[in-house]
Parts: structure tokens; C-alpha cells; sequence
């Protein structure tokens, strides 16, 4: 018998469980794109408890899309461990790795995912927890609630570590500079997405990586805007790197 209230039941039941189960952890990541779920997979595999919560239903952020929607990503050298890692399949082509973009994205989840990492689709960080101690945890709602404008509270989760892999936004930095002040910048503020410049970018990117905030670190493409980098167009292989760093710089401290 298939019966409609049984489905109910199932699927509130265990979205919620999930989500009960993920009120207190080790590391919650704002932003399912690369260096979200790069970040997500090697906490995940070493004991991290991780949460990763994307704003829109798909993960995957701007790398579904490759280059001006011609479905491939470039990678250099430097990353070409993590997409073996990865298991993601690549064409050689001058010393650069050329990959599907769909597949890089369906690879890069599907990794996070075995590793243990837990990632709730639909669901924007809206604000910040911050105590003495520095940022403690994420203020969050259902997207399609901010997208409405309706006036609904949003719920938070606690964690010991914090991500922002938001991208070019670089959201999490954002609401941090606005409510509780001084970044690790420069000048204590957001720097600024610089123009394209792909190899300085991303060597940037990877040294970008870092806390920018107490227990707050920045990844991806995040770091380069918050730090005032330049932007690098669809090469990807800094994006993995910095996800890869950005787990490995918490790791030292869980
Ligand atoms: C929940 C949020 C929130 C929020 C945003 O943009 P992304 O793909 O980010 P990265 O840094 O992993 O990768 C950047 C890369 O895709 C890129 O854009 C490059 C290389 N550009 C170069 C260039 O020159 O343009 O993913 C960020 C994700 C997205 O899925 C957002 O929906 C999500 O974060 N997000 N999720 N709460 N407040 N803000």
C-alpha cells in the first residue's frame, strides 16, 4: 500500500531528524560551490562534523556554468591531485587539465557527501551568532522565505568553525564587517574583487585563505574579494586548492 500521509510522515520525519542532528557541530560552510564542497569533504573524511548550507536547491555554484556556459573547466598543475582525489576525468592539454564541468560539480558532491559531510539545499545564512569568543555559528532561513520578503524569524545553528565559501559575495565576511567590525584585512574592511588576472589570482587565492574573522575562515573565491584580489575567469584549480586549505587550516585546531 502507498499511502500519502506515510510519505508525509517519512520525509518531514527525517528532515528533521537531519536537521536536529546538525544543530551543534564542528564546522558549518556557508555555500555549496567548489571550494564549499572541496572545504566539506576533507573535514568530513577527517572526523569533522560539517554542515554545509547552500541558498539555492542546487549545489555547485558557478562552476556548473565552465566558461560563458561552454560546459568545461580549466585546472593547472597544481590541483591536478585533487581531481584525481576526486575521480574527476580530465583531458591534458599544454601542461592544463580540462574537465566537465558537470561532472567536476556531480564529482566534487558526491565525495562531500560519502565523506559524511551533510548539506541542506534551500537554506541562506542570513546572519551570524558572534560571542567573546568570536563567530560561534550561523543565523539561518529557507531561501524561498527571503525571496518571498516574508517576515519570518530565522533559526540558528551552533559551530566551532565557520566558512564562508559564498563566492564573489563573500556574504558571511560581509555581515561580520557590518555587525561586529574589524576583519583580519588590510584596512579591517571587505578590499574588493580586483579585474581579471587569472595568474596572479591564483596563486592569491590559495594565500587569501584564511581566518579573517575569530573562528570565521574564507575560501574560494570569497578570499580573493574580502582580501582584494583579482578575479580569474573559469580556471578552477585555485578554487580546490583554497577549499583543500581552508579544511586543512581547521583540522589543525579541532
Ligand atoms: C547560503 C549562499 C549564500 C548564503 C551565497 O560562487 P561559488 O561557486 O563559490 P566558490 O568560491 O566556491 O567558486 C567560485 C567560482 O564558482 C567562480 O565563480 C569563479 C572561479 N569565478 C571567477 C570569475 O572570474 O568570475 O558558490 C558560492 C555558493 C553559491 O552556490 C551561492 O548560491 C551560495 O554560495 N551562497 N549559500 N547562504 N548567504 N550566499
Amino acid at each position: 500500500m502507498i499511502d500519502e500521509i506515510e510519505i508525509t510522515k517519512l520525509i518531514v520525519k527525517n528532515a528533521i531528524d537531519d536537521f536536529l542532528d546538525n544543530l551543534e557541530i564542528d564546522v558549518a560552510i556557508a555555500g555549496g560551490g567548489p571550494s564549499g564542497l572541496v572545504a566539506a569533504k576533507y573535514l568530513a573524511e577527517n572526523n569533522a562534523r560539517v554542515a554545509l548550507f547552500e541558498r539555492k536547491l542546487s549545489i555547485g555554484g558557478g562552476m556548473w556554468g565552465g566558461g560563458m556556459l561552454f560546459p568545461r573547466i580549466v585546472v593547472q598543475r597544481e590541483a591536478k591531485e585533487i581531481l584525481d582525489e576526486f575521480k574527476i576525468r580530465y583531458k591534458e592539454e599544454n601542461d592544463k587539465f580540462v574537465a566537465n564541468s558537470i561532472e567536476s560539480v556531480v564529482k566534487l558532491a558526491s565525495k562531500a557527501i560519502d565523506s559524511g559531510a551533510k548539506i541542506f539545499n534551500g537554506i541562506s545564512v542570513e546572519d551570524v551568532i558572534i560571542r567573546d569568543t568570536g563567530l560561534s555559528g550561523f543565523v539561518l532561513n529557507w531561501s524561498s522565505v527571503l525571496v518571498a520578503k516574508l517576515h519570518v524569524d530565522p533559526l540558528a545553528i551552533r559551530s566551532e568553525f565557520c566558512i564562508d565559501a559564498t563566492g564573489h559575495s563573500a556574504e558571511i565576511c560581509s555581515i561580520v564587517q557590518r555587525k561586529a567590525g574589524k576583519l583580519n584585512t588590510p584596512t579591517g574592511e571587505i578590499e574588493g574583487e580586483k579585474s581579471m588576472w587569472a595568474e596572479k589570482s591564483e596563486t592569491l587565492v590559495v594565500e587569501n585563505t584564511r581566518e579573517v574573522y575569530s573562528n570565521l575562515y574564507v575560501t574560494g573565491m570569497a578570499a580573493n574579494a574580502v582580501f582584494g584580489s583579482p578575479r580569474m575567469g573559469p580556471i578552477f584549480g585555485g578554487m580546490l586548492l583554497s577549499g583543500k586549505k581552508a579544511a586543512e587550516l581547521i583540522l589543525e585546531r579541532l
